[in-house]
């Protein structure tokens, strides 16, 4: 019966909720959203719990107590949905850098037999608009960086519009996954290469936010530089793969 869900975390973000569900709701495929909300002292869950009235079945709210990250807080996203047997499961940003438009492209690919499917810039089509220049050397940079370490054959290891197929979110460890910022994006990924799953790229183009205000900071790039690196040591030790897979 449920099929696909979009999780969308959430810290204040009280300038784009209503709109980004909107943008979700209109599409001719139906997708669910989980919004997962930290305590936004802007009220965003408030408005989410307002929206609930008119969308019931299909608007989740996970409400957190505290700020607690991106990472964790899509982990509990990704647990909610598969307690509730979404079969597609997408992660998406709240402030429109990624386009609700494109979540239709991303599902065909998971029908179509790909694992992970992952909404990227760095390949043919695909692109940036309005980005500052020092983010886009920090993300490409980031790229190559994971590449080296990695070997994971990956153009934009820390995007972060992408799309799993439920049975790769069942059978990593998801408890392993320890990173919050880019990191967290990183290991995703990695975590379901080196279980195998198969992973793809489609091109969509980035916009920077236009409303509310930006979260990226220093200790998310200190976080990816020892990350990655840690992730190698832990995938030597086979602590992305669950010993009892479903
Ligand atoms: N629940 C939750 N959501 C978060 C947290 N940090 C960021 N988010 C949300 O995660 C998404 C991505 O965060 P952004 O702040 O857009 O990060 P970014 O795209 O790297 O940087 P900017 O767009 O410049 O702000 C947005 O929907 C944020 O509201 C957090 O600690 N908890
Ligand atoms: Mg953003």
């Amino acid at each position: 019966m449920n099929q696909q869900v979009v999780i969308i975390p959430t810290f204040n973000e009280i300038e784009n909720i209503e709109s980004i569900i909107n943008s979700v709701f209109k599409l001719s495929t139906p997708f669910d959203i989980l919004i997962v909300d930290d305590n936004s002292p802007d009220g965003t869950a408030d408005k989410v719990i307002e929206l609930q009235s008119a969308f019931t079945e299909r608007l989740h709210l996970l409400q957190r107590k505290n700020k607690k990250g991106l990472g964790t807080a899509y982990i509990d996203g990704f647990k909610y949905a598969l307690d509730h047997h979404y079969d597609y499961i997408f992660e998406m940003d709240a402030d429109f850098s990624h386009n609700p438009n494109d979540l239709e492209r991303l599902l065909a690919e998971l029908k179509n037999g790909t694992d992970l499917i992952i909404g990227s810039r760095y390949v043919q089509g695909g692109g940036f608009r309005n980005w500052g220049l020092d983010r886009k050397i920090l993300s490409k940079g980031a790229s190559y960086y994971v590449k080296l370490i990695t070997w994971m054959p990956i153009n934009d290891a820390t995007a972060g519009f992408v799309g799993y197929n439920a049975g790769v979110l069942r059978n990593i460890n998801l408890d392993s996954i320890e990173f919050v910022g880019y990191a967290f994006q990183i290991e995703m990924k990695y975590a379901a290469y080196v279980n195998e799953f198969k992973l793809k790229e489609i091109p969509i183009t980035f916009k920077d936010r236009e409303k509310g205000q930006s979260k990226m900071n220093l200790s998310i790039i200190s976080e990816a530089l020892g990350g990655v690196l840690k992730m190698r040591w832990k995938s030597f030790r086979n602590q992305y793969t669950k010993t009892d897979k479903a």
